[in-house]
C-alpha cells in the first residue's frame, strides 16, 4: 500500500503508558506497539495524537460507583458504559504520550474524556455522540482524506475512532501490529475484539500489518 504524502496522516490513538504494564488499565502487550509506531512515524509525513486525559473523579471510573467493580456496565444518560479502573488522569506521567514516542511528525494533540460526566473513547467525538473533539476540523481543513489508525486500545478508542472517521467520510486503514486490544468478554466465544474487526470490516476498514506499507 503506497502512502500518500499530502492526503494520508498516521494517527496514534492514547499510546500512553496508563493502557501499558504496569500502567492502571493495562493492556496485554500494549507496550509493545512502540517501536512499531515509531518506524511507522519515519514513512508518514503527518501525524497526530490522542490522549485519554481525564479528571480524577470520571464518571468511566468504577470508584465513582460504589459497590461497582471494574469492567462492570451501568447506564449512563448517554448509554451503556463500561466501568474501568481509574487511568488516564490529567497531569499525571502515565498520561503522557509514552516517553520513547518519536513526536516530531506529530503535529496536533487531542485529549479527550475531559468531561466528568462523559465518556470518550473515539477521536472524534464523545460517547454522548454529539459533542465533538475538533479533530474532524482539524483534518478537514488540512486536506487529509485517509487515516492510518495505530494505538490503544483496538476494541475501544482505536475502533471507536475508526468507525466515526468512516462516518465522517475519511479512508481508514488500521495497522493491525502497531495495535493492542483489551478483549473483554461479549458472550460466549466472542470478544470485544472479534465484534470491533467485524463490525469495521464491515464498514469498509481496512486492516493491514506495518510491513504492507511501502
Ligand atoms: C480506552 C477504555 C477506557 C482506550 C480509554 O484508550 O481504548 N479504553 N478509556
Ligand atoms: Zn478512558
Amino acid at each position: 500500500m503506497r502512502i500518500d504524502p499530502t492526503g494520508d496522516i498516521l494517527g496514534l490513538v492514547d499510546v500512553q503508558p496508563t493502557f501499558m504494564p504496569d500502567g492502571e488499565l493495562a493492556v496485554a502487550d500494549g507496550d509493545a506497539i512502540v517501536p512499531v509506531v515509531n518506524c511507522l512515524m519515519g514513512r508518514f509525513p503527518r501525524a497526530f495524537a490522542t490522549q485519554d486525559w481525564h479528571p480524577a473523579d470520571h464518571v468511566s471510573f468504577a470508584s465513582q460507583h460504589p459497590g461497582k467493580a471494574p469492567y462492570e456496565t451501568i447506564t449512563l444518560p448517554y448509554g451503556p458504559q463500561v466501568l474501568w479502573p481509574d487511568h488516564g488522569i490529567a497531569g499525571t506521567p502515565n498520561a503522557a504520550l509514552h516517553p520513547d514516542i518519536d513526536q516530531r511528525r506529530v503535529e496536533v494533540v487531542i485529549r479527550k474524556g475531559c468531561d466528568r460526566q462523559i465518556d470518550s473513547y473515539s477521536a472524534f467525538q464523545e460517547n454522548d455522540r454529539r459533542t465533538p473533539t475538533g479533530l474532524d476540523g482539524w483534518l478537514r481543513q488540512r486536506g487529509f482524506t485517509r487515516l492510518f489508525l495505530c494505538g490503544l486500545a483496538t476494541d475501544f478508542c482505536v475502533g471507536w475512532s475508526a468507525e466515526d472517521a468512516v462516518r465522517l467520510g475519511y479512508a481508514v486503514v488500521v495497522i493491525e501490529d502497531a495495535c493492542r486490544g483489551i478483549g473483554l468478554p461479549v458472550r460466549a466465544g466472542w470478544t470485544t475484539m472479534d465484534d470491533t474487526r467485524q463490525r469495521l470490516l464491515a464498514r469498509g476498514v481496512a486492516f493491514i500489518t506495518s510491513d504492507k506499507l511501502g
